[in-house]
């Protein structure tokens, strides 16, 4: 399959890796929009958050315990982080493998929609 990510979970493409194990893999965003910016994508390709099915819960459940992991690995656990998931053409989802952005290690802007 023609996926960046999935590239990247097999190793073909480099990554500079904070996170691995049988199922998900978190690595620095080549573009860091803030000084901590880590993506965390699981090991099997879900293109977007409307591919997830009931049997990936406990994957995605799992994402969010590794991005505390990653916020403590990181020294922002304490002074804040974002969880985003982009999905879709309007929130601007670039690449389409399921994927969270964890940022932080600074004020982050407002949100805007
Ligand atoms: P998005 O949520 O699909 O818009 O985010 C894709 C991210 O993947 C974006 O922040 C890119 O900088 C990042 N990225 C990367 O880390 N390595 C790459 O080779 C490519 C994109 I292409």
């Amino acid at each position: 399959m023609d996926c960046l990510f999935c590239k990247i979970s097999e190793g073909s493409i480099p990554s500079q890796k904070v996170f691995e194990n049988e199922r998900l893999l978190a690595f620095k965003d080549i573009q860091p929009a803030a000084p901590v910016h880590i993506l965390i994508i699981p090991k099997k390709h879900i293109a977007s958050m409307n591919d997830v099915q009931e049997e990936d819960l406990s994957l995605i459940a799992e994402m969010h315990r590794v991005a505390q992991d990653i916020a403590k690995d990181m020294g922002i656990f304490e002074s804040g982080y974002r969880l985003i998931n982009n999905c879709g053409p309007d929130s601007g989802q670039a690449v389409h493998h399921l994927h969270y952005h964890v940022l932080g290690g600074a004020k982050l802007g407002a949100l805007t929609g």
